[in-house]
């Protein structure tokens, strides 16, 4: 491997820096992921692209190894910080679309769990397409979602779940809004890498979102619709 002090990122075609942005992510280097996205954003990248194809992609490397045991937690608290400051430096672009107003979510990451990469993605696109998002951050009992929807008076409530023993929590939350009678008030979306469609159809949420960009889509989807229902 030749030695990372040679490489100069921006004399790297596209396809090599993409590459190498990977590697870099996998050995959590903040720095020098924050310059190869701002390279990339100069060459007229789509902050989505830079997204998807650099930095998630980079991510589920080093997911992989991380399940098979390959790589351990601080190397990954290193790569999850490197991805961070990659996502901050696209924020901004992914937010100020100048879209119309859709509605309001408020997103958590539920009890038990401290993974917010996945959750921080579908705020930044949800709110690049339009949506005002409300994030109460990670670890969430259902207390803090219930009270955090019904001070946003939200049309959304968007939970994420890393672990196949936090992803039943969902369940409590939204069996607690039943119990309360507002459960129809809100749209809930869900999502998170154990999940699929057929827990969510079982948890009794109105959709499973495989990722930012299917949430974005299933969340505009359903809103439009919820107006036309109300409007008829
Ligand atoms: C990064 C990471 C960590 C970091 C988290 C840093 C952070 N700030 O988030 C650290 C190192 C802290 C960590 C800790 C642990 N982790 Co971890 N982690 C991961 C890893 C590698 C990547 C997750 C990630 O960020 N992916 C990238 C994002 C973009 O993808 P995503 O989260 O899936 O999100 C997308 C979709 O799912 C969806 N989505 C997500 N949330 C939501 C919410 C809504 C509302 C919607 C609509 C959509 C949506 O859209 C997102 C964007 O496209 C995964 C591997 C994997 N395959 O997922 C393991 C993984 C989730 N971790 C795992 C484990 C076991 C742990 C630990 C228990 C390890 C330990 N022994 O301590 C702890 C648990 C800590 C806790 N209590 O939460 C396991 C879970 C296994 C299981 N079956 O439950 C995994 C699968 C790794 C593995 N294969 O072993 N982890």
């Amino acid at each position: 491997m030749a030695d990372e002090d040679d490489i100069i990122l921006s004399e790297l075609d596209d396809d090599e820096l993409v590459q190498q942005m990977h590697d870099d992510l996998y050995d959590g280097l903040k720095e020098e992921i924050e310059e190869a996205v701002n390279i990339l954003v100069e060459r007229g990248w789509t902050p989505y692209d830079i997204l998807t194809k650099a930095l998630v992609a980079g991510m589920t490397i080093v997911g992989n190894d991380f399940r098979d045991g390959i790589l351990f937690v601080p190397e990954v608290l290193l790569a999850a910080n490197a991805m961070k400051g990659g996502m901050a430096i696209l924020k901004p672009m992914l937010v100020e679309t100048g879209a119309p107003r859709m509605g309001k979510m408020v997103i958590g990451t539920v009890k038990g769990d401290i993974h917010d990469i996945g959750k921080n993605l579908v705020a930044m696109m949800m709110e690049g397409a339009g949506f005002e998002v409300v994030d109460i951050g990670i670890n969430n009992p259902v207390e803090n979602y219930l009270e955090a929807i019904e001070r946003e008076q939200a049309d959304i409530l968007g939970m994420s779940a890393l672990l196949t023993t936090t992803m039943p929590y969902m369940k409590v939350v939204i069996d607690t809004m039943k119990e309360k009678g507002i459960r129809d008030d809100y749209l809930v979306l869900v999502g998170g890498a154990p999940l699929n469609e057929e827990f969510g159809k079982a948890i009794g949420a109105d959709a499973y979102c495989r990722d930012a960009a299917v949430s974005v889509e299933i969340a505009k989807e359903m809103v439009a619709r919820k107006h036309n229902q109300m409007g008829a």
